[in-house]
C-alpha cells in the first residue's frame, strides 16, 4: 500500500542509521495494511504517521567511577514512545551495542506487546551502552545511581514505570529503585522487578520465560502437539533462557542447548535436574560463562556458535535480536523444526521469518510469546496499587490466562485478517487497532 510504503520511507530518511527501529517499524508496517482498510479514519488522522514518532525522546550523560578512581562517561536513554492506553512501561538494557537505534526498535514494539496483554500500559525503553560484564558489584551500583541521577526527573507510577531486561535484572532494579526513593522520598511502585521482600511481585523474574512457554504450548495445541517429550533448543542462559528452561524441565519437555555470547553447549541427556540447579548458580550467583557447564558434565562446547544447527522440535530464541538469520532458520527447517517461540525481542530477521513461514512452522512472534513479563510487571503495579501481595500461584494463574488470552486474540485477529493462524500478523494488527482506536479518541496531540 502506497501510503504505507510512504511512512516507512520517511521513518527511514528521519532515522538514519537505526537499521534496528527501520526492521521492527517495517514489520509492522507490512502487518497492518488489511487494518487500514478496514479502518480508513486511521489514515486520516495520520494514525500510522504520529505513532512512529516517539512522544518524547531523553539522552543523558552517566559518568560514574570505577574501583580504581578512573571516571568513565557512557551515555543513558530512556525512550517513552507511545501513552495512548497506559502509562509508559518496558525494560531498562544494558549492553555495549545500545544506541538510540536499539532503544527505538525496543520501545516501538512494546507499544504493541504491552496492548496484547491486556493491561493499561503505554510502551517505552530505556538504557545504556554500559557493559556489565566483569564489573564489581560496587560499580554496578554506583552506575545505576548514576543512571537514576537524571532518569528519576522522567518517571513515576503513572507517568514512566521501567523493569529490567538484558543486562538489568534484580540486583540492578534495586540500586535504580533505592536511588529514586532517596532522591524523591517517595516509596512508590515506579520500577517493576523489584524484589518480592519490598514491593516486587512473586512469578515476576519467572515471568517471560514461563510465559513463553506457556503460548508456545497453546501453538502446539492448535496442530494437537504436546510439549511433553519434546526436545527443545534455547539459546542464551540470562533471565528469560533460564525460565523457560524451568518451565519446560515441568511440562516434560528436553531442553538440549543454551548459550551465551561466547558458545553454545549441547547436552543430549537433557538440562535437567542437578544440572539445571548447576547453571542456575553458574549464571545468576556466579555470573559465569556456559562453557563451564560443558566441562562440569563433559559434554559438547561450541566456541561461537549457536544453537539452531542442532537436531531438535521446537526452538525458544532467547538471547537477543536477530539471532536467526535466514541460513540458521533453513538449518531449523530442514531438521523438522516444528514451532518458533521467540523469547527475545525481534530474535529472527526479516528473510528467517520469510522460511519459517514458507515452510509453514508454527511462529508465536516476540510481541505475544515474551509479552508475560511485562504481563506480571502490570500484575506488580496492580499489587503495589493496593499495597497487596499475591501468592506465587495466584500470579503464575493470571499469567496462563494472560498468555492463553494473547494467543486467542492473535490467533482469532489472525483468521478475521485472512491469515489463518499467521499469529506475527495477528499480534501485529491486534495491538495496532487497540492503540490506534485510543490515539483517535483521544485527538490529535
Ligand atoms: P539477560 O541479560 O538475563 O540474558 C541475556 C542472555 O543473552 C545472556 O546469556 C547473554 O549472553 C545473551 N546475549 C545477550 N546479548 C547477546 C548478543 N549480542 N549475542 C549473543 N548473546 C547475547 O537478558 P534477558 O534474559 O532478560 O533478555 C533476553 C532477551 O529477552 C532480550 O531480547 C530481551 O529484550 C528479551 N525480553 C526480556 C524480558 C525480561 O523480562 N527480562 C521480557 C521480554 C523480552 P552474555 O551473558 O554472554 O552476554
Ligand atoms: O521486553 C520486555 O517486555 C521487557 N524487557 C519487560 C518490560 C517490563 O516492563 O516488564
Amino acid at each position: 500500500m502506497m501510503a504505507l510504503d510512504k511512512v516507512y520511507e520517511q521513518v527511514v530518511e528521519r532515522n538514519p542509521g537505526e537499521e534496528e527501529f527501520h526492521q521492527a517499524v517495517e514489520e509492522v508496517l507490512d502487518s497492518i495494511e488489511p487494518a487500514m482498510k478496514k479502518h480508513p479514519e486511521f489514515a486520516d488522522a495520520k494514525i500510522v504517521e504520529r505513532l512512529v514518532e516517539p512522544e518524547r525522546q531523553i539522552i543523558f550523560r552517566v559518568p560514574w567511577t570505577d574501583d580504581n578512581g578512573e571516571v568513565h562517561v557512557n551515555r543513558g536513554f530512556r525512550v517513552q514512545f507511545n501513552s495512548a492506553i497506559g502509562p509508559y512501561k518496558g525494560g531498562i538494557r544494558f549492553h555495549p551495542s545500545v544506541y538510540i537505534g536499539i532503544i527505538k526498535f525496543l520501545g516501538f514494539e512494546q507499544i504493541f506487546k504491552n496492548a496484547l496483554t491486556g493491561i493499561a500500559m503505554g510502551g517505552g525503553k530505556g538504557g545504556s551502552d554500559f557493559d556489565p560484564k566483569g564489573k564489581s558489584d560496587d560499580e554496578i551500583m554506583r552506575f545505576c545511581q548514576n543512571f537514576m541521577n537524571e532518569l528519576y526527573r522522567h518517571i513515576g507510577p503513572d507517568t514512566d514505570v521501567p523493569a529490567g531486561d538484558i543486562g538489568v535484572g534484580g540486583r540492578e532494579v534495586g540500586y535504580m529503585f533505592g536511588q529514586y526513593r532517596k532522591l524523591l522520598n517517595r516509596f512508590e511502585g515506579v520500577f517493576t522487578g523489584k524484589s518480592p521482600e519490598w514491593g516486587g511481585s512473586l512469578v515476576r523474574p519467572e515471568a517471560t520465560g514461563y510465559g513463553l512457554v506457556y503460548l508456545t504450548q497453546e501453538m502446539l495445541d492448535t496442530v494437537n502437539e504436546d510439549l511433553k517429550g519434546k526436545e527443545v533448543l534455547i539459546s542464551g542462559s540470562g533471565n528469560v533462557a533460564l525460565h523457560a528452561l524451568e518451565k519446560c524441565n515441568e511440562l516434560g519437555a528436553k531442553v538440549v542447548t543454551l548459550s551465551d555470547s561466547d558458545g553454545t553447549v549441547y547436552d543430549p541427556e537433557g538440562i535437567s535436574g542437578e544440572k539445571k540447579d548447576y547453571v542456575f548458580d553458574l549464571k545468576q550467583v556466579r555470573r559465569g560463562r556456559i562453557r563451564e557447564y560443558a566441562e562440569e558434565y563433559d559434554v559438547e562446547y561450541e566456541d561461537d556458535c549457536k544453537p539452531w544447527g542442532f537436531d531438535a522440535d521446537i526452538a525458544l530464541p532467547s538471547a537477543t535480536q536477530n539471532e536467526i538469520e535466514e541460513e540458521d532458520a533453513q538449518k531449523l527447517v530442514d531438521n523438522d523444526i516444528i514451532a518458533v517461540g521467540e523469547g527475545a525481542n525481534m530474535p529472527s530477521t526479516p528473510k528467517a521469518t520469510k522460511v519459517f513461514q514458507k515452510n509453514d512452522i508454527l511462529v508465536g512472534p516476540a510481541k505475544a510469546a515474551n509479552a508475560g513479563g511485562v504481563s506480571v510487571s502490570g500484575l506488580e503495579m496492580a499489587q503495589n496499587s493496593q499495597r497487596e501481595s499475591w501468592s506465587f500461584d495466584q500470579v503464575d494463574k493470571r499469567l496462563q490466562g494472560i498468555m492463553q488470552n494473547i494467543h486467542k486474540t492473535c490467533y482469532e485477529t489472525s483468521k478475521k485478517y485472512g491469515d489463518e493462524g499467521n499469529l506475527m500478523l495477528g499480534a501485529n494488527i491486534a495491538g495496532f487497532v487497540k492503540v490506534a482506536k485510543a490515539m483517535l479518541d483521544q485527538g490529535v496531540i
